[in-house]
């Protein structure tokens, strides 16, 4: 029955801006355009390396992570521009703001790629293919960029795809040549394979995807562990990995119930430290610092309440830390009350970053099965 088919796949589209950093720079600024640039390092002092190169400066082949050195070798006239971050963020914010017309459910990947799920759009259009279209012309007119877009019914598939007709294009995977397609695939093209386990796969006569379908589950999880089993789904077209919107941070705490409640005197200020410690160690994780600290108090009537502070310049340093929660801690009326929780707020982040699902801002390649 219709109604039961048109849920059967998910509509996934995968969005990739064009030789980014350098198409902003070369939309910026007129006297860049058709010519070979390249964003970061420079050929004198240090080197450093090249962020991306435009596509006039990759017909000498020049490529992303190249020496400077190397790029200039290979095309002498190359132009060497600083980047400018801000810039990127800004454009970043705004293909964000176009994604988010059609759905919520973005995943942004880097500044310039994300994953979206448009298999309920806001539009009620209906078809991603028509979307990621429309995205596509919203970001030509709207920011005078390109991007290129994939298409297919889950993430692996359109990513790939996003990558197949760049720039400026649009690749659709449906699931009529879903299979077929993964089993052409040279296995380097596999999430997680880089050049080692492309090595290791090679000796074992392993080079497109069909070999790896031919292997049994037991044999692929044998050789390549828990990937192993990423492998053999992604082979056969399934990837159940769901996008998942992140969300910005806007604060990052820890914080504790006690056993039984704690009256000033007892290790009120021990558990303090501790807790303030979980805090800023979840702050190092992230690499994000905020200029405000709060701490929060529930007593044991369950009445709660929160003391901030907040500093001109952001919280970096432990013994400011600790010093402060506990100064927080020390001038609340507390008379005969106790005290069943203790937590330490950071806020007032001076940037944007993305909470990942994970406490540790990695990017999880494979779903877990
Ligand atoms: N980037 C970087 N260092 C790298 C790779 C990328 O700094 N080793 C930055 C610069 C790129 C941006 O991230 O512009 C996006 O990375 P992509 O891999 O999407 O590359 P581009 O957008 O530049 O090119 P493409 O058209 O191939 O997507
Ligand atoms: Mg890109």
């Amino acid at each position: 029955m219709e109604t039961e088919s048109k849920n059967l796949y998910r509509k996934i589209i995968h969005i990739d801006m064009d030789a980014f950093y350098a198409s902003v720079e070369q939309r910026d600024f007129p006297e860049y355009r058709n010519k070979p640039l390249v964003v970061g390092g420079s050929p004198e002092g240090r080197g450093g390396v090249v962020a991306t190169a435009s596509y006039e400066a990759r017909k000498f082949g020049i490529r992303s992570a190249m020496t400077s050195k190397k790029a200039q070798q290979l095309c002498p006239y190359v132009i060497f521009v600083r980047p400018r971050f801000d810039a990127y963020k800004e454009v970043s914010r705004k293909i964000r703001e176009i994604f988010g017309r059609y759905t919520d459910l973005i995943e942004p990947l880097s500044l310039d790629e994300a994953y979206l799920d448009v298999s309920e759009d806001k539009l009620g259009i209906g078809s991603a293919i028509t979307i990621a279209e429309q995205i596509k012309q919203a970001i030509k007119d709207e920011l005078n960029l390109t991007a290129s877009a994939g298409v297919s019914i889950n993430k692996f598939a359109a990513k790939i795809a996003s990558d197949m007709n760049k720039p400026d294009g649009l690749t659709f995977i449906g699931p009529s040549k879903m299979e077929k397609f993964m089993e052409n695939l040279p296995v380097e093209k596999f999430f997680g394979v880089g050049k080692v386990t492309a090595e290791k796969m090679k000796r074992q006569g392993l080079h497109t995807g069909a070999d790896l379908k031919k292997q049994t589950e037991q044999r692929l999880v044998q050789l390549f562990g828990k990937t192993g089993k990423f492998f053999f789904n992604i082979v056969r077209g399934i990837d159940n990995r769901q996008v998942q919107p992140h969300q910005e941070i806007k604060s990052i705490s820890a914080e504790d119930t006690f056993s039984y409640d704690l009256g000033r005197g007892e290790e009120l200020n021990d558990w303090l430290e501790v807790i303030a410690k979980s805090a800023y160690k979840r702050l190092q994780n992230y690499q994000i610092y905020g200029r405000t600290l709060t701490l929060k108090v529930k007593f044991e009537d369950f009445k709660q309440i929160t003391r901030s502070i907040s500093f001109p310049t952001s919280i970096t340093d432990l013994d400011q830390v600790l010093e402060t929660a506990q100064n927080l801690l020390n001038n609340i009326e507390l008379g005969e009350k106790k005290i069943r929780l203790l937590g330490v707020g950071f806020s007032n982040f001076g940037e944007i970053k993305i909470r990942d699902k994970f406490d540790g801002y990695q990017h999880s390649l494979f779903p877990n099965y």
